[in-house]
């Protein structure tokens, strides 16, 4: 399937401009993302959609991977609407993968393991979570929580989803998996520090 990096948001917590292009041990945090997603089994195609207040992030995008990764313009401000002419204009088919640009930690193996979930379950949709107190153990603070079944857990950011029905609600999995790598977003400075952090010990 293809994949999406959202990558249009204004990125105010972090407050240092662009954050796909913000840099962790020398390489732009969108990079980290798209390099997992260009090594995943599962994944073909890989696009990244920006919007108005992330025009560095398109140049960066096609400097460093000459073509290979597909920039979308989209309209900035409103993540849903973005996501669907994201979609719509990759004129991808079947499920596609949406992911943040902010999750530096994720690897192949994650990825490769939610699309065979994917697969296995036969839903149109599925999101990724993890409980909350491995975010706790993470040291992030989720910014979302959610109540499924008496337990405690927070979005990751990774999403599948049906291009074919785009506009329509779909039935989601919820696929909950306790890896710490999927609860550092980087939203703060000391979201990235502990980033770095995390990045400099997993060598
Ligand atoms: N294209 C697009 N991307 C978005 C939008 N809002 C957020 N994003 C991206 O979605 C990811 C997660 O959002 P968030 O962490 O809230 O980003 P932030 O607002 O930049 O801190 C980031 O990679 C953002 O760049 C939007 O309205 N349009
Ligand atoms: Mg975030």
């Amino acid at each position: 399937m293809d994949a999406i990096v959202m990558a249009g948001g204004f990125g105010q917590r972090l407050g240092m401009g662009e954050k796909p292009c913000v840099e962790i041990l020398g390489k732009p945090l969108i990079s980290y993302v798209i390099d997992n997603l260009r090594s995943s089994k599962n994944i073909d195609k890989v696009f990244v959609a920006v919007s108005p207040v992330t025009p560095k992030t398109e140049i960066m995008i096609h400097e460093r991977y000459n073509g290979e990764v597909q920039v979308i313009r989209t309209f900035g401000g409103n993540y849903v609407r973005d996501m669907i002419y994201a979609v719509e204009t990759s004129n991808t088919t079947g499920p596609v993968m949406i992911i943040m640009s902010d999750l530096p930690l994720i690897n192949p193996e994650i990825i490769d393991s939610v699309i065979e979930k994917y697969m296995e379950e036969g839903k149109p949709a599925l999101s990724v979570y993890v409980p909350i107190n491995v975010c706790k153990g993470a040291g992030s603070r989720p910014e979302t929580v959610f109540n499924k079944d008496g337990k405690l857990i927070v979005p990751t950011g990774v999403n599948i989803l049906d291009s074919s029905q785009i506009r329509k609600e779909q039935e989601d999995f919820n696929l909950i998996l306790d890896n710490p790598r999927l609860a550092v977003n980087v939203n703060t400075v000391k979201d990235l520090q502990r980033c770095k952090d995390l990045l400099q010990c997993l060598n």
